[in-house]
């Protein structure tokens, strides 16, 4: 990043990726050049402590047109958004929430002249006519959950505020994103997240997806990298702007199982799919990564193996501890 963009806003910040990313931005740029801002969940102890926090409404602008003044900021992680599931149960506030937040950020950094926006998409954005196999970057998108409608419009969105505006936006489409600081919500992926805990807690776990749903997926440092590296890039080089398909692994419920196993030979997994079934089977099952590859230099880190190696080594220090909140 140039030197001028030191002055960040990041939205969702008490979500699952927002939190982390505020705690990296801030190692990052410094704690006060940092401002975290979230919607009614109370922040932990960590991110409000370390940096300015404040409460917003993305869908509603005066909620946070001033705050950009106050803080000076000059660029934006657009974080937040309603996940699929949580989308399916209230549309309407899946679409208020995705896409007049989105739009009255783009509007922003118009308005504000900010330097760099990052506003990310999701393997949502696909649906069940898009190839599922290795799915390339350009290909159809016609999803069928709301929260892949927002992310669509989303992406065309920022394109368009690219050509008629010059903003400099980037996003890329998130997979199923694995992590230990803080747990997702509401979205199709989480079971990847809860099954972890569940397997040290407890040595068993039920998934809401049948045993063969193969999603895929990425380790929270992976999504970080993506994230900071996409941000990085020389804008001039890149061909895409807010959707870049990004992948590190690709496993079923079954395989995650089988891996955990290796580690806890007496964990136990029963399947029962719900509503969120129908969801991953229009979703890819494996993504073709090579434009991120080719325009800003993508590469992963981690895979099936040692990701799991990893999360249970935390999960079970934790739990040994007794500071395994679940
Ligand atoms: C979800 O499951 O809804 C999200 C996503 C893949 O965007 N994790």
């Amino acid at each position: 990043m140039s030197a001028e963009m030191k002055r960040i806003m990041v939205t969702g910040a008490v979500g699952q990726i927002g939190s982390e990313l505020t705690m990296a931005l801030r190692e990052k740029y410094g704690n006060d050049n940092v401002l975290a801002t979230g919607h009614k969940t109370q922040p932990s102890k960590t991110l409000l402590e370390s940096g300015p926090f404040e409460f917003i409404n993305v869908s509603k602008r005066e909620t946070f047109d001033d705050l950009i003044k106050k803080y000076r900021i000059d660029t934006i992680y657009h974080m937040s958004a309603i996940l699929s599931a949580a989308g399916e149960k209230n549309p309407k506030l899946c679409w208020d929430v995705n896409m007049n937040g989105t739009s009255n950020i783009l509007d922003a950094a118009v308005d504000h002249k900010l330097v760099r926006v990052f506003i990310p998409s999701s393997i949502a954005a696909f649906g069940p006519e898009t190839p599922r196999l290795n799915t390339p970057n350009d290909t159809i998108l016609k999803p069928k959950t709301m929260y892949g409608v927002t992310k669509v419009a989303g992406e065309l969105l920022c394109d368009y505020y690219v050509k008629r505006f010059n903003v400099d936006v980037r996003g890329c489409r998130y997979p199923g994103i694995i992590s230990y600081e803080t747990l997702p919500g509401g979205g199709t992926t989480d079971y990847a997240v809860a099954i972890f805990f569940e397997a040290v807690k407890t040595k068993s776990y039920t998934c809401f997806l049948r045993e063969d749903s193969r999603l895929p997926m990425m380790y929270m440092p992976d999504c970080l990298k993506a994230t900071f590296d996409l941000m990085e890039a020389d804008f001039s080089k890149l061909k895409h702007h807010s959707d870049f398909n990004v992948t590190a692994m690709s496993f079923s419920a079954g395989e995650l199982a089988a891996e955990i196993k290796k580690h806890i030979p007496e964990f136990r997994v029963a399947y029962e799919p719900d509503f969120r079934q129908a969801i991953a089977d229009s979703w890819p099952q494996s993504i073709d990564d090579t434009a991120a590859r080719e325009e800003w230099g993508w590469k992963p880190d981690y895979d099936l193996t040692r990701m799991t190696e990893d999360m249970l080594g935390v999960l079970q220090k934790r739990f040994e501890a007794g500071t395994l909140n679940y």
